[in-house]
């Protein structure tokens, strides 16, 4: 990789992943796609940038003649929620662009691209406690479908045209940012931390005792440079790896986050469409391939992560410190 493009460099992952790709591969060479959201400051004042819609083909083509681009990060995606909220609009980005980026790398012979999949993909008729990496995937959301899309064209195009494209499926990212995830539905284990720190007090989307996989922003970034750069020859799966870091309730993350804030106090208000989704979804995940094939492995657990999302987001409101 000398160029990179990372789409959706606006979300919540790509303003994340871009400065820890900068800092590795030099500030100059890797370029922030984004559409409509702004950047932030971290990623706009730093380096390159440039308007990707990834619905629009030459926005594409254009993007990586410009920057000589050799491999993309494809993270712009409708979330889950979202998706099932607007389904044309994602239709265009997670089906549509989604098979732009693949086409437009084909077509300029690019080193590869890797395109995240989620837990979504996961539905009914399976093991949802350490769901294995190789089941029948029977989504029932949107999102869900069209990431199965993803991981089964982005094996099509390495088999049929010898693109190195790779994925994994992600849980819910717990990260304390400029950007707040927009509209999934792990969304309730990053606002959490901002209602703990500014009121002691958070009202839940999701029932206490729904529990799903989790991993903290770090390792998350980590996992996925840690693939897009592991050698092909140790690779089995390309697209699909279970990754996971921990799993637990809003309960349970709301015992821990006591630990630091005795007085703190969840409520619940139960966002239907939401339960409804994290209903279809694992547990918790058995990432054992991950593991084996590209050494994953996470530094953090529940206890290290909510730590460093209290101190953290305590210094961004410049609020009490933890
Ligand atoms: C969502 O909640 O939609 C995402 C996901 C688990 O893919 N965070």
């Amino acid at each position: 990789m000398k160029n990179i493009l990372v789409t959706g460099a606006a979300g919540q992952i790509g303003s994340e992943l871009i400065p820890v790709l900068r800092a590795r591969y030099g500030t100059d060479n890797v370029i922030a796609g984004l559409n409509r959201t702004p950047l932030s400051s971290k990623v706009s004042n730093a380096g390159p940038s440039m308007k990707v819609d990834i619905t629009n083909i030459s926005d594409i083509e254009k993007a990586v003649d410009n920057f000589e681009i050799d491999y993309i990060f494809h993270m712009s995606t409708f979330l889950s929620a979202l998706a099932e909220n607007n389904p044309q609009g994602a239709f265009g980005v997670n089906i549509a662009g989604l098979t732009n980026v693949l086409d437009v790398a084909v077509d300029k012979k690019l080193e590869g691209v890797m395109i995240p999949s989620s837990i979504a993909v996961f539905g009914s008729g399976i093991p949802t406690e350490d769901t294995p990496n190789d089941v029948m995937l029977k989504p029932t959301t949107l999102y869900g479908i069209a990431k199965v899309y993803g991981e089964l064209l982005g094996n099509y195009y390495f088999q049929r045209y010898g693109l190195d494209v790779r994925g994994l499926r992600l849980p819910g990212i717990v990260s304390c940012m400029d950007e707040m995830p927009t509209n999934g539905t792990t969304d309730y284990a990053v606002q959490i931390f901002y209602g703990a720190v500014q009121d002691s007090s958070y009202t839940c989307f999701l029932k206490p005792d729904t529990r799903l996989p989790m991993v903290y922003m770090p390792d998350a970034v980590k996992a996925l440079i840690d693939l897009a750069e592991c050698h092909t020859d140790k690779l089995v799966h390309r697209t699909d790896f279970n990754v996971t870091a921990m799993s637990f309730t809003p309960s349970d993350l709301a015992r821990e986050i006591r630990k630091k804030i005795p007085d703190f106090v969840i409520s619940y208000d139960i966002d239907t469409l939401r339960q409804s989704i994290a209903d279809s979804w694992p547990s918790s995940l058995d990432d054992s391939a991950a593991r084996l094939e590209w050494g994953w492995h996470p530094d953090y657990d529940i206890t290290s992560m909510v730590d460093e999302m209290l101190s953290l987001v305590s210094q961004q409101l410049n609020s009490r410190p933890i």
